[in-house]
C-alpha cells in the first residue's frame, strides 16, 4: 500500500490530515498516513508552551509564542472555508480572537475530520532521504519517550514543521557584558515580566511590534525599538519610540548608528528565524529565506528535484490556514493521481517567474495581492470549497491601513467573512484594556454572559 509521511501536527500537518479525510468521505482510495509530531499535542505554535530553550526530552523547543497573543491579522483571513468560525462556535465572533480561541478552531475541525488517530506524537523525525533504486523515502523517527529510533519507508513524505522555531541570533558589541537578559523573541513567553523596565526590541517587523505592544500594554516604563532597514513608522504610543539599528553597548547602556543612546534593563531580538531541517537529506533540503516564494518549490509546495518530497507554509505569511488549506489540497491530489506535474525544467522556469515577481513588488499590498494570486493558482482543479478570496484581498488592505491609523487599535475592528458573509461584531473591550486572553472570557463577554 501506498504510504505518505507527514511531519508536524500544526496547522498545516493538520490541514493535510483534513485534505486526504475529505477525500475519502467522498469516496477516494486514500493512502496510508502516519504523521509524526514531536511535540505531545497537535496545534504546533498555537499549542502554547511555557518552557523555553529545551523541551522535556532535551530537543529545542518548538514553541515561539508567548501569553496574551491575539490574532494579528483578520480571523476572516484565515477562515476555513469548509469550517466557518461561526458553524464552530456557534455564533459570530470579534476578528481579532486571542490565541486561545484560534487554538480551539484548529482543533475543532481536526476533531470532526478524526485525523487524531494519524499522528505519532512524541515522535520526532531525525532523517529523510530519497532511495532512488526503490524510489521511496527512509525516514528515521525517533520515539522520544521511550528514545527508541526506527526506519520506516513511504512513498511521499510532506514536511510540516513551520519555520518560526528556529532564531536568527545576531551578535552586538558589548552583548557579552550586559547586566540584563537579552532573549530572542522565540523564548519570550509572559510580558509581565518587564513590567517597570526599560526595555529595547532588535528588529523591525511582526515579532517587533507585537512584542513592543505586548510590552508596554503589561507595563514597561519605556520600550526602543531598534530597526535596521526602516522604521515601522506606526503612531506608537507614549513610552514606545523607533530608533535606528543598535551599534553597541556599554554597560547598560545601548548605542545607536545615529549617535543617540538610550540606558536599558533588558534586550529582545525579534530578529527573525531560520528555515531549518537538519532531518532532511541535504539533496532534499530547502533553503530559504523567510519570503513569499521560496526557491526550488514548484507551486510553492513540491521540490522540483524529487516532487514527491513536498513542503508544506514555507512561505513568508499574510495569508496562513487558507494558504495551508490550498497547499494541501495540491498535494493531496498530487498524491491522488489527480494532478500531474510538468517537467523539472517547466516546474523551475514557473518558479523563477514568481520568484522573479516578487522581487518586483513595491510595497506590502503588491505583496498581498502576490500571496492571494498563489492561493488562487494553488486551487484551479481542486476541490477546495468556494470563499470569497477577493474580499480577503480587500480586508489585508483596510487591515494595513487600519493600523497605520492606529497600532494599538486596530484589533478593534471587525470584517466581514468570506465564507458567510457574516459581518464581526465588535469585541466590547478595547484590545489595549483586554488584558484576560481566555477563551471563556472572550466568548462569554461576547454573548453578554459577563
Ligand atoms: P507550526 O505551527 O510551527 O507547526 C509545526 C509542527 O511540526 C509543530 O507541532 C512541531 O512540533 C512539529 N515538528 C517540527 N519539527 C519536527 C520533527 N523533526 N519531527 C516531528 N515533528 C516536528 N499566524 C496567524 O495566522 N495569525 C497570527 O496571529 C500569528 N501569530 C504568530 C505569532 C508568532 C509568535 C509566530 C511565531 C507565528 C505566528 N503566526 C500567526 C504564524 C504561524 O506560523 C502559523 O499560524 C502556523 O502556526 C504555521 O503552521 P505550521 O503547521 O506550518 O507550523
Ligand atoms: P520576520 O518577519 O522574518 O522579520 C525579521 C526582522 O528581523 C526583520 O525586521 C529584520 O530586519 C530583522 N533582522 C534580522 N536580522 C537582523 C540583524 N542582524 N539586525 C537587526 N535586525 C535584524 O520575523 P518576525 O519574527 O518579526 O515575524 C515572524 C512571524 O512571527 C510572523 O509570521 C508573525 O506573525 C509572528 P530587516 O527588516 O530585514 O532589515
Amino acid at each position: 500500500m501506498t504510504r505518505v509521511a507527514i511531519v508536524g501536527a500544526g496547522p498545516s500537518g493538520l490541514a493535510q490530515l483534513h485534505a486526504f479525510e475529505q477525500a475519502r468521505a467522498a469516496g477516494a482510495d486514500v493512502p496510508e498516513l502516519v504523521c509524526f509530531e514531536k511535540q505531545s499535542d497537535w496545534g504546533g505554535l498555537w499549542n502554547y508552551t511555557w518552557r523555553s530553550g529545551l523541551d522535556q526530552y532535551g530537543n529545542p523547543c518548538h514553541g515561539s509564542m508567548y501569553r496574551y497573543l491575539w490574532s494579528n491579522g483578520p480571523k476572516e483571513c484565515l477562515e476555513f472555508a469548509d469550517y466557518p468560525f461561526e458553524q464552530h462556535f456557534g455564533t459570530p465572533i470579534p476578528s481579532f480572537p486571542p490565541r486561545e480561541v484560534l487554538f480551539d478552531y484548529i482543533k475543532g475541525r481536526a476533531e470532526n475530520s478524526d485525523v487524531r488517530r494519524h499522528i505519532q506524537f512524541d515522535t520526532a523525525v531525525r532523517w529523510i532521504e530519497h532511495d532512488a533504486a526503490r524510489d521511496t523515502f527512509d525516514v528515521t523517527v525517533e520515539a522520544l519517550a521511550e528514545g527508541a529510533s526506527r526506519v520506516e519507508q513511504f512513498d511521499y513524505v510532506i514536511v510540516a514543521t513551520g519555520h518560526f522555531s528556529v532564531p536568527n541570533l545576531p551578535d552586538f558589541p558589548g552583548f557579552d557584558r550586559f547586566p540584563g537578559r537579552i532573549l530572542h523573541s522565540h523564548d519570550f513567553r509572559d510580558a509581565q515580566e518587564f513590567a517597570g523596565k526599560d526595555l529595547l526590541v532588535v528588529g523591525g517587523s511582526y515579532s517587533a511590534e507585537d512584542i513592543a505592544l505586548q510590552a508596554k500594554k503589561y507595563g514597561a516604563n519605556t520600550v526602543t525599538i531598534s530597526y535596521r532597514s526602516a522604521a515601522m513608522g506606526f503612531p506608537w504610543p507614549d513610552g514606545i519610540s523607533e530608533v535606528p539599528l543598535l551599534a553597541r553597548l556599554e554597560g547598560r547602556t545601548a548605542h545607536f548608528t545615529d549617535g543617540s543612546s538610550r540606558d536599558v534593563d533588558a534586550i529582545i531580538l525579534c530578529t527573525g528565524y531560520q528555515h531549518h531541517f537538519p532531518f532532511v537529506a541535504s539533496e532534499l533540503r530547502l533553503r530559504t529565506a523567510n519570503v513569499l516564494y521560496p526557491p526550488d518549490l514548484y507551486k510553492g509546495v513540491f521540490w522540483i528535484d524529487n516532487p514527491k518530497m513536498m513542503y508544506l507554509s514555507m512561505q513568508d505569511q499574510f495569508y496562513t490556514f487558507t494558504l495551508f488549506d490550498a497547499e494541501a489540497w495540491v498535494a493531496r491530489d498530487f498524491v491522488l493521481g489527480r494532478v500531474t506535474l510538468p517537467s523539472r525544467e517547466e516546474m523551475a522556469k514557473d518558479v523563477a517567474e514568481w520568484r522573479a515577481r516578487e522581487d518586483a513588488l513595491p510595497d506590502p499590498f503588491a505583496q498581498i495581492d502576490f500571496q492571494a494570486d498563489h492561493i488562487a493558482d494553488l486551487m484551479v482543479g481542486t476541490d477546495y470549497p468556494e470563499f470569497d478570496l477577493d474580499l480577503t484581498r480587500a480586508h489585508f488592505k483596510k487591515w494595513e491601513h487600519d493600523k497605520e491609523e492606529s497600532i494599538i487599535g486596530y484589533r478593534d475592528r471587525g470584517f466581514s467573512s468570506p465564507c458567510t458573509g457574516t459581518q464581526a461584531p465588535i469585541h466590547h473591550t478595547a484590545w489595549w484594556e483586554a488584558h484576560d486572553d481566555s477563551l471563556t472570557t472572550f466568548l462569554a463577554r461576547e454573548s453578554g454572559k459577563e
